[in-house]
């Protein structure tokens, strides 16, 4: 009998399905559509098996869906502008453009040689002026719609790779590239005020019933929203107010003291002239420090005393007024009233300035709380309020300060507008013209798209400005409306624009009229099942929802929320550390591929553990998966040693599992329980060993063959392909029926089984005909007769005739 020899029947599939279009699809179908995407990927180079995951993940969930009868959309394209590609581009000294276009031949024929399988028409590539015209006109959409607007604003800048970022991309005070400190400076910014969609952006989570709980608390509190008071303090010997934003007005009793941020423009008004160069200098350090870097609650606080005092509204007391950076400028109102026995981050402040601490409220009347008590409780301290509830004392002095009009209720989001603009070369120019007369000029939509000049000096200018801003042909131009000669705009939009709308593009990927049709976007949005790592929970999801809520608004989505399930993958591991190129403890593509073939590397990878749990990659458990693929062609190929022999009761066992098997597959795809499915199908085939050892290939066994290698299929599409070619079933096993289970067949059979003590039968109890050994005893040893007679004597032996005896000696 043939070998099972991967080497060759992998690349004879993978040529068939990619000339046949197996996965290529079109609107005009009878069938229900379903749409899956992977997120995708940079260019970045080379793929590895930690990247392979993914894919493959989304390929079970392609191949199983067009087997369950769908129309199946799975695209495939790159997320091929900004900074990874251009910074590896300056390093390696070749043209971004050229770095990323043979990355993504690259990558392609990693994806292609894993089996992995797209419908190729629809390939997107975001550096294509393509689709990057698309991308201009998005932002020339929200400029429409007063949704994009440019405004001076301090940023974070890297001095290394020298551009700004986003808050985002500043991790613990770090760029998330290159690991340097981050600086703050002052630039003109482009920004999309996202802060108009902090509302329903909050609220729609709701509707995302098939998103991980994890992902919506993680955007739920990037969203941040809180109610409080906003009310202001009087300056003692001054006409100036401080208005502060506090959530919990319940504790205004135990104020001792009011900070305003370093930035705020009150600072140099109010303090004392004797206290003005310190305040100064504190504010001057401060400054360049990054929001991150300032909130972390592990650093000691820092502080300056300006000499003067707030009025406390209520009891008249003056209050010390402070400057210190844990107070930000861009939050609430830049100012707080501080209070040390219920804020932790006062608590460390008033400990460290010695400044009083009186507790206000408490979980038990007759106890001072452990401070800082951040908890809610009962008023102490408080006046006449005393006793009082705090969550009611909170309304109740809302509504006081509101009576005297000193304050009102406000929501506060801690979002932020998102910042687009890039001072940097390899991404899509925004498209706007500075006219001396006209001012802000968008590029008319029929001059899109603003082309990205081809440029051998690429590397950011150091100066804070694009190096577009080199290239006079690129710059000068004239003015749309009056036709003086003006400038362009030389920012280049963030990456995060680019892929916020990628799977729109995918819907109708070759549309030169729009960016997407208003019917295709209607026929195949929204996204079905999305899959991609957790490190995009926030952002890019984030980013995405937004867009979708301004093109819903704009009448061109037909959705609100692009993604109805999300899935997120865990990390695959090496060595104990995550697999990535810089560690050097990658698997590649290549070398699997060569020594074990795609499908025991899918095999693996599906197998090891639930799809959302980490890995570790582990090479006996790349030969066990390869053992399998080995024996499972044998048992499918290889003759019997014996004549068939039908035993009706045995080709019924044989065909009751069967059909449990198919139901449990079937859920467990669903649910993204692969490694489940999986081992199910073994332990399926391990009963077809023992049959076809005993009874030969019968009409039940060449049943449940044919029927596991189209349950196999999604996972290693290759052996199984080959197995249903040579069995001489009709191409492609892909495309078959899924098939289905009879509820008849895996009904529970009952059986009575007889419990003997010694050889003497002592009772009988009902049990499922497949119940095992250890399940009947367990029922068994909990009967009264049973335990009469066992009379709590240690049991010797047990023997089980299944379906029949169970007998136990004492
Ligand atoms: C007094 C107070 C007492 C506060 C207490 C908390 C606990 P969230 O819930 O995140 O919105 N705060 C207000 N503006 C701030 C700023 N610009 N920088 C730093 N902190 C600021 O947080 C609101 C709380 O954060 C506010 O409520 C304020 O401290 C602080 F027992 O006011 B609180
Ligand atoms: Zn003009």
């Amino acid at each position: 009998m043939k070998r099972y020899n991967p080497q060759e029947i992998e690349p004879k599939w993978q040529k068939k399905w990619n000339e046949d279009k197996l996965y290529h699809v079109t609107e005009r179908s009878d069938k229900p559509k379903y749409y899956t995407l992977v997120m995708f990927p940079y260019p970045s180079g080379d793929l590895h098996m930690g990247h392979m995951r993914n894919y493959t993940i989304g390929d079970v969930v392609a191949r199983y869906y067009t087997m369950k009868g769908y129309n199946v959309l799975n695209p495939m394209g790159w997320d091929a502008f900004g900074q990874p590609a251009e910074n590896a581009a300056i390093k390696h000294k070749v043209h971004p453009k050229e770095w990323t276009y043979k990355n993504i031949a690259r990558m392609k024929e990693q994806l292609f040689k894993m089996g992995v399988v797209y419908d190729w028409d629809r390939e997107v590539t975001a550096c294509a002026p393509d689709y990057y015209k698309w991308t201009q006109w998005i932002f020339l959409k929200l400029y429409e719609r007063g949704l994009a607007y440019r405004k001076k604003a301090p940023a974070n800048w890297c001095p290394t790779c020298k551009t700004v970022l986003a808050n985002e991309e500043v991790i613990d005070g770090k760029c998330w590239r290159c690991k340097s400190p981050v600086e703050r400076r002052e630039f003109e910014q482009w920004f999309f005020k996202i802060t108009e969609y902090a509302e329903d952006l909050l609220k729609d989570l709701d509707t995302l019933e098939h998103w991980p709980e994890k992902v919506k608390l993680m955007q739920k509190n990037w969203i941040g929203k809180s109610e409080g008071l906003e009310f202001y303090f009087e300056v003692e010997g001054s006409d100036e107010k401080i208005y502060v934003y506090t959530t919990r007005p319940d504790t205004i009793y135990g104020v001792t003291f009011v900070v305003l941020a370093p930035e705020h423009p009150l600072v140099e008004k109010i303090t004392k002239p004797e206290y003005l160069n310190e305040v100064m200098e504190y504010v001057r350090q401060a400054k360049n420090k990054s929001e991150l870097e300032r909130l972390t609650s592990e650093k000691e606080k820092t502080g300056v005393f300006t000499g003067s005092y707030a009025i406390h509204p209520l009891t008249k007391q003056p209050v010390p007024i402070y400057v210190a950076d844990y107070v930000l400028a861009t939050y609430g109102t830049g100012a707080i009233m501080a209070v040390p026995a219920h804020d932790s981050r006062d608590y460390d402040f008033a400990v460290k300035f010695n400044l009083p601490i009186i507790p206000v409220i408490t979980p038990d009347p007759d106890k001072l709380p452990e401070l800082p008590y951040e908890e809610e409780g009962v008023m102490i301290n408080s006046g006449e309020y005393n006793g009082m509830k705090s969550s009611d004392f909170w309304k109740l002095i809302v509504e006081k300060f509101e009576s005297l009009g000193i304050g009102k209720k406000k929501v506060q989001y801690r979002l932020r507008d998102w910042l687009i603009s890039r001072q940097r070369y390899w991404g899509a120019p925004i498209p706007i013209i500075y006219c001396p007369n006209c001012g802000i000029v968008p590029v008319p939509y029929e001059d899109l798209p603003v082309e990205l000049p081809e440029l051998s000096d690429f590397e950011p200018t150091g100066t804070g400005e694009s190096p577009l801003a080199k290239v006079p042909e690129f710059v000068n131009t004239k003015c749309p409306k009056c036709g003086a000669p003006a400038r362009r705009e030389t920012d280049t939009l963030a990456t995060f624009v680019d892929s916020s709308w990628y799977y729109f593009r995918y819907t109708d990927p070759h549309n030169d009229k729009e960016p997407f049709s208003r019917e295709k976007a209607e026929y195949w949005m929204p996204v079905d099942q999305y899959t991609g790592g957790i490190e995009h929970a926030v952002l890019h999801l984030l980013y995405s929802r937004f867009i979708t809520k301004v093109l819903y608004d704009a009448g061109y989505s037909p959705v609100r929320e692009p993604f109805k399930r999300l899935f997120t993958q865990g990390m695959v591991y090496k060595d104990g550390q995550i697999m990535s190129k810089s560690l050097g403890n990658i698997v590649s593509v290549d070398y699997m591929v060569e020594n074990y073939g795609a499908d025991t590397a899918r095999l693996f990878i599906l197998f090891v553990a639930p799809p959302e749990v980490d890995i570790e990659w582990s090479d006996e458990g790349v030969e066990g998966a390869n053992r399998f693929l080995n024996r499972f062609w044998r048992l499918v190929l290889d003759d019997a040693e014996v004549e068939p022999k039908v035993d009706e009761e045995q080709e019924k066992l044989i065909r009751r599992k069967l059909h449990k098997t198919i139901k449990k597959v079937t859920e467990d795809i669903e649910n993204f329980k692969f490694n489940t499915a999986i081992a199910a199908i073994m332990e399926l085939t391990n009963l077809l060993f023992d049959h076809k050892r005993n009874f030969g290939r019968t009409p039940a066994f060449e049943e449940a063959i044919k029927t596991s290698i189209l349950l196999l299929s999604p996972f290693v599409p290759h052996i199984t392909e080959e197995l249903w070619s040579e069995l001489g079933n009709e191409y492609s096993v892909h495309m078959q029926k899924w098939p289905s289970y009879d509820p008849e067949m895996i009904k529970e059979e009952i059986v009575t089984v007889v419990i003997q003590i010694n050889g003497r039968v002592r009772d009988r109890i009902d049990v499922n005909a497949d119940a095992t050994q250890e399940e009947v005893l367990r029922l068994a040893l909990d009967r009264e007769n049973v335990k009469k007679y066992l009379d709590n004597k240690e049991i010797k032996k047990v023997v089980y005739v299944p379906g029949k005896i169970l007998s136990l000696y004492v």
